[in-house]
């Protein structure tokens, strides 16, 4: 672009934001006695028994809480924290609140998770401590909740930036920052990138954005093939010219089920698979969507965790057709050792989904 107004011009101003602490938020408005304490969600909210953090405020987070963390574990290292179950009825009300706010905004927002969204502002002539107040007010106002803002020229550099000063914050990422402010952050914190290209970019030395935007594009696209290869490329120097996608559509819908103790009996684990088929079923018949995609997960008592994919030649909503690919699906997995945990997936909805196969780590973190 040789006109430099013309390319002024045509910058975006997107913002993403994400709410703070989210279940744990909504748990602490609606229940004023747990101020000031730790507390932890997840499972059935009793922390002897099986199941995974969903999430921590962030005064439990102080002791080592994390999301995706054993309950046991959270209670090891905050005993004294409140340990609450999730209530997914109660978020997605706060959520759609919160969406409400920002589509008031601006008509152009793209919804990508039950917390957080995107926002293109561009169009909008009034300053970013104008409008990120506007949010954060509307955002008070109908849920009681605080969220945190990022602004930049993409989507890429809006997601960063509103993780950079949890909570409440809001943090403006100019493309002239990316050298200072992109490059010393590990790789994982670009979208895209998950456990499994993180651990091929280490075996190569790359564990900064600065060191992946050292590598020559050939060199990525001989480790990661043409698609994902030049979109790391670019990412690593802040470049992102994908569009909001402003009609909301699920990508995949799946369930799955820790077992409270470990389980041999193939019986049980079967019928657990054909429950979890049948909420997957209903998941597609409720928002009249048909896959092509079924895929299971296996977790073993050691932890040991097998996939198996299956594509059909029709898409389907049929309970029968779906719960007999889950079964074919187990069929390759050799039950040699106690099951721990059972899940099915089914996704690749009909006309959808081109992207899936350009950023297969991003395929990934949904399961
Ligand atoms: P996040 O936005 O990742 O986390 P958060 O909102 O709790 O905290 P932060 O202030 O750092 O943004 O996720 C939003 C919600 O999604 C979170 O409140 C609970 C849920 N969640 C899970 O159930 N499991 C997970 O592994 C993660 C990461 C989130
Ligand atoms: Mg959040």
């Amino acid at each position: 672009m040789s006109d430099p107004s013309l390319s002024q011009s045509m910058k975006k101003r997107i913002l993403h934001i994400d709410m703070d602490a989210f279940f744990a938020a909504v748990e602490q408005k609606r229940r004023p006695e747990l101020e000031g304490k730790p507390v932890v969600i997840g499972g059935q909210g009793d922390p002897s028994k099986r199941g995974v953090v969903s999430t921590a405020n962030y005064e439990a987070r102080k002791y080592g809480v994390h999301s995706a963390m054993p309950m046991k574990t959270a209670y090891k290292m905050c005993p004294h924290a409140v340990f609450l179950p999730v209530d997914y009825e109660a978020y997605s009300s706060a959520s759609v609140k919160f969406k409400e706010v920002l589509r008031n905004v601006s008509p152009v927002m793209e919804d990508v998770g039950i917390d957080e969204a995107y926002l293109d502002v561009t169009d909008i002539p009034v300053t970013n401590e104008e409008i990120t107040g506007r949010i954060k007010a509307g955002i008070k106002e109908k849920t009681g909740l605080t969220c945190s803002i990022g602004i930049a020229s993409n989507k890429l550099l809006a997601k960063i930036a509103s993780d950079m000063q949890k909570p409440d914050g809001v943090t403006l990422l100019m493309e002239a920052d990316v050298e200072t402010k992109l490059w010393p952050l590990p790789v994982r914190k670009l979208y895209g990138i998950g456990p499994k290209t993180e651990e091929h970019l280490k075996s190569i030395n790359i564990e900064t954005i600065g060191q992946l935007a050292a590598l020559p594009l050939e060199k990525l696209l001989e480790h990661f093939g043409n698609s994902y290869g030049q979109y790391l490329y670019e990412a690593a120097r802040g470049i992102d010219q994908s569009p909001l996608v402003t009609r909301w559509e699920p990508k995949s819908f799946s369930r799955e089920t820790t077992f409270q103790e470990d389980v041999r009996d193939w019986q049980v684990i079967a019928r657990t698979l054909a429950d979890l088929s049948k909420d997957v079923v209903q998941d597609l018949q409720g928002h009249q969507y048909k896959a092509r995609t079924i895929t299971i997960k296996i977790r073993f008592s050691d932890f040991e965790t097998f996939t198996r994919a299956m594509t059909i030649s029709d898409y389907t909503d049929s309970e029968e057709e779906i719960r007999k690919s889950a079964f074919a699906c187990l069929k390759r997995i050799e039950l040699k050792k106690k099951v721990r945990l059972v899940g099915v997936r089914a996704s690749n909805f009909q006309g959808r989904n081109k992207d899936e196969q350009h950023y297969p780590e991003v395929l990934d973190r949904l399961i």
